[in-house]
C-alpha cells in the first residue's frame, strides 16, 4: 500500500526546507529554483512512515505566478500538509491553496506551523487562532497543527507521527482494473529514452504493458518501471511512478496527457459537471464566461453554459456544461477546479457527471430532473 502527500500554502513559508528536514531529499531540482530560492515547478521526494508505510511526497511552488503547476500536483493526493509560516500567518497563497484543496475534497490534511524559531508564544498562540478560523469552512477543519522549526528540529516527530494517524485509517486507492497515470513530467534519460511520471490511480501498471496515450491516441510501451527511485515489475494505485516508455518520444509527451489501457479511457471536449462557486469567488459563475479548467494533471480553456439560470451566485451550487478547448482525457466523478484567466483567480470547482453528454438546451429541465440529489 502507498500513498501520496502534497504540499500548500504561500511562497516562501518552508514546504521546500519541510520536504528536505523530512526525507533529506531537496525537491527544488531546477537550477533556476536553486539560484532564486523558490520553487517553480512540482518537485517530489518520498518517506517511510514509522509504520513502515512509503509515501511519495509533492512539492508544490507557492508563487501565485506557478498555481498551474501546483494544480498540477494536487491532483490524486491522499493528503496535504498545508505550511503557514508562523511569522507571516495566513497570506493570500495560504487561503487560495486552501480553497483548492477545499474544492478538490482532499479531507486529510495537517497544518505545519513553520519557521516558529522565529516568534515567540505569545505571537505563535495568535496565530494559531487565526488559522484555526480560516479552516473552519473548508475540508480541513479541525485538521492538526503542529509548530515546526527546520533549524531547531522541533516539531519533526510530532510531524512524522501525525502523518502515519493521517494514513492509518486511510483506504488505500481502488484498483477498478483501469489504470490511469496523468503525467506531470516528461524528460529523456540517456540509455533509456523517454521517461513519464504521475501518480497512479484506478489501476496498476506492468512492465511489457501495452498502453496508448490519451487523446493523442499514440501507442507506447511500459519498457520499465520505478517507484521511490527503485524497478519494479508492478506499480500499484495511488503511487508516485516513473515509466520509462519505449516507441514514443519525448516530445511527442506533454503534461497533461494521460497513459491508458488502449480504449478505457475517453477523450472528450463537451462535459458536464456540478460546481461549487468559492464564496470569495470575484464574480459570479456566468452563463457564456470563458475560463480555465484544470483536472488532473491537464489544463484547458473552455466555456460555460449554466444549465439552471443565468450564473451561479458566489457560495451556491449548480449545474453546468462545459465546452473545451481542445480534447482532454476524462473521466466521470473526476474532480476539476475553474480559474479565471486575467486577473488569475479560482472561481469554482466541482466534479465531471458525464463527460460524453449531449449538447442540452438553456433550462433543459431533463437534465435537472435526472440530477437532482
Ligand atoms: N528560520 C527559519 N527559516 C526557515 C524555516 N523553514 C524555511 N526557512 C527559510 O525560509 C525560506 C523559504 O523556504 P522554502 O522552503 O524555499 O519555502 P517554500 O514554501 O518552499 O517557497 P516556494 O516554493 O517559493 O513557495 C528559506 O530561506 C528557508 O531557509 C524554519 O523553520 N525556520
Ligand atoms: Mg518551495
Amino acid at each position: 500500500m502507498s500513498f501520496v502527500i502534497g504540499t500548500a500554502g504561500h511562497i516562501d513559508h518552508g514546504k521546500s526546507t519541510l520536504i528536505t528536514a523530512l526525507t533529506g531529499i531537496d525537491p527544488d531540482r531546477l537550477a533556476e529554483e536553486k539560484r532564486r530560492g523558490m520553487t517553480i515547478d512540482l518537485g517530489f521526494a518520498h518517506l517511510r512512515l514509522p509504520s513502515g508505510l512509503e509515501v511519495g511526497i509533492v512539492d508544490v511552488p507557492g508563487h501565485a505566478r506557478f498555481i498551474r503547476n501546483m494544480l498540477a500536483g494536487t491532483h490524486g493526493l491522499d493528503a496535504v500538509m498545508l505550511v503557514i509560516a508562523a511569522d507571516e500567518g495566513v497570506m493570500p497563497q495560504t487561503r487560495e491553496h486552501l480553497e483548492i484543496i477545499d474544492l478538490l475534497d482532499v479531507r486529510r490534511g495537517v497544518v505545519v506551523l513553520s519557521k516558529v524559531d522565529l516568534v515567540d508564544a505569545e505571537w505563535l498562540e495568535l496565530v494559531t487562532s487565526e488559522v484555526k478560523a480560516v479552516l473552519k469552512t473548508t475540508s480541513l477543519d479541525g485538521a492538526p497543527l503542529i509548530p515546526f522549526s527546520a533549524v531547531t528540529g522541533q516539531g519533526k516527530p510530532e510531524l512524522v507521527a501525525t502523518l502515519d494517524e493521517l494514513l492509518e485509517g486511510a483506504a488505500s486507492r481502488p484498483d477498478l482494473d483501469r489504470p490511469r497515470l496523468p503525467i506531470d513530467r516528461v524528460f529523456t534519460m540517456s540509455g533509456f529514452g523517454t521517461v513519464v511520471t504521475g501518480t497512479l490511480v484506478d489501476g496498476a501498471l506492468n512492465v511489457g504493458d501495452e498502453l496508448e496515450i490519451v487523446p493523442a491516441g499514440r501507442p507506447a510501451r511500459v519498457r520499465g518501471l520505478q517507484q521511490h527511485n527503485r524497478s519494479v515489475e508492478t506499480a500499484s494505485p495511488g503511487s508516485r511512478v516513473a515509466a520509462n516508455l519505449a516507441g514514443v518520444e519525448k516530445d511527442q509527451l506533454a503534461r497533461g496527457d494521460v497513459l491508458a489501457r488502449p480504449k478505457t479511457l475517453g477523450s472528450t471536449r463537451r462535459v458536464d459537471a456540478t460546481v461549487r462557486v468559492l464564496e470569495s469567488a470575484p464574480q459570479p459563475l456566468a452563463h457564456g464566461v470563458e475560463l480555465l479548467l484544470h483536472t488532473g494533471t491537464s489544463e484547458v480553456g473552455c466555456r460555460v453554459m449554466v444549465l439552471d439560470g443565468d450564473a451561479i451566485a458566489p457560495g451556491r451550487q449548480g449545474w453546468v456544461q462545459l465546452y473545451l478547448e481542445r480534447p482532454i482525457a476524462a473521466a466521470a466523478q473526476d474532480r476539476f477546479i475553474l480559474r479565471i484567466p486575467s486577473p488569475s483567480a479560482t472561481i469554482a470547482g466541482g466534479r465531471f457527471v458525464d463527460v460524453q453528454p449531449r449538447k442540452h438546451a438553456r433550462h433543459d429541465s431533463v437534465v435537472r430532473e435526472t440530477w437532482r440529489p
